[in-house]
């Protein structure tokens, strides 16, 4: 695979300053040369420089940042779209506020190609607000309402190419705000919170949903936000739930997308290295990087999907 890596050091959909250098960090920890280990091309696009932010505002007073976000969003969406001719993308975030212009990006790019997108939201927190039902403010709590299609993110551009529900699938969910639980139950999105891993685990969950992206021939985004694992082992988030994956599922989750040679596109978010440990979480999240590309102790037989 021909990895792209692309900086998005956004700050502005959160509140805890220091995610904007979770790039560097993400560079420092080796996320090149791990994937040129495991015999794949890289690329480093640097960083994404967003044009000055405008004047656009929005009824709900919360909502903090908002210029800046939309200048983000456009100028990695432009990126993303850019970068998925050539190869596979990986936004190292920055918030999840990315997301907004990653996920608008590849889908576009998938539209063009005549291709159903999908998406896997790695993450304690479904991010189903929008601009208008946000309490926090946080724009990082919204891009997938965004990629969905939702109404309520009216100073945004339109959303390419919405994605239905059928073709994104949560894991790790462990918070929900209420606006974002009603707007949940009126999609047709697979949620795998917390209980369903604990009573099901992570395989078959996750194998359904691979065997509907093959089936459909589509493109896989994965969206990995740091508070999916659990804080004991990922300290450097600003938004800890406690209750998330361990370092064993997180894994598993990894190996069993590479073996689907499914996915297509990633994001790496939320990693706060202000509040990491020596790097630790850095190096955990380019060690399940490796696992996603293809690192394994013993192979395993491909499973063929479909
Ligand atoms: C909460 C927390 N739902 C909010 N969200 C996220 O602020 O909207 N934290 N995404 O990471
Ligand atoms: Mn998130
Ligand atoms: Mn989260
Ligand atoms: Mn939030």
């Amino acid at each position: 695979t021909h990895c792209i890596l692309i900086g998005a050091p956004v700050d502005e959909g959160q509140r805890r300053p220091g995610c904007l250098m979770g790039p560097a960090a993400y560079r420092t920890a080796g996320l090149a040369t791990t994937l040129a280990a495991l015999g794949h091309t890289t690329e480093d696009r640097g960083d994404v420089i967003p044009a000055p932010p405008g004047q656009e505002s929005c009824a709900n007073a919360a909502v903090h940042h908002l210029p800046e976000t939309i200048a983000w969003t456009n100028a990695i969406r432009a990126a993303t779209q850019a970068a998925m001719p050539d190869g596979m993308p990986i936004i190292m975030g920055g918030d999840h506020s990315l997301a907004l212009g990653s996920v608008a990006g590849i889908a576009a790019f998938a539209a063009s190609q005549g291709r159903p997108q999908f998406v896997i939201w790695l993450d304690a927190h479904s991010d189903f607000h929008t601009v208008t039902s946000t309490t926090s403010g946080n724009l990082h709590g919204t891009p997938m309402a965004y990629a969905h299609g939702n109404a309520g993110f009216d100073p945004f551009p339109e959303f390419p190419a919405p994605i239905p529900g059928e073709n994104i699938c949560m894991f790790g969910i462990r918070s929900v705000d209420p606006a974002e639980h009603a707007a949940m139950q009126l999609t047709d999105i697979t949620v795998n919170d917390m209980r369903v891993l604990d009573e099901q685990g992570i395989v078959a969950p996750l194998r359904d949903f691979l065997d509907r992206v093959k089936a459909a021939n589509g493109l896989l985004h994965v969206s990995l936000d740091v508070d999916f694992l659990d804080p004991s082992i990922a300290p450097a988030v600003g938004t800890t739930v406690p209750g998330g994956t361990t370092f064993r599922e997180a894994h598993l989750v990894m190996e069993l997308l590479h073996e689907s040679g499914l996915v297509t596109s990633l994001d790496l978010v939320e990693l706060n290295p202000f509040l990491d440990e020596r790097g630790r979480t850095a190096k955990l999240m380019v060690d399940l990087v490796g696992s996603l590309m293809g690192r394994k102790v013993f192979d395993r037989p491909t499973r063929s999907y479909g």
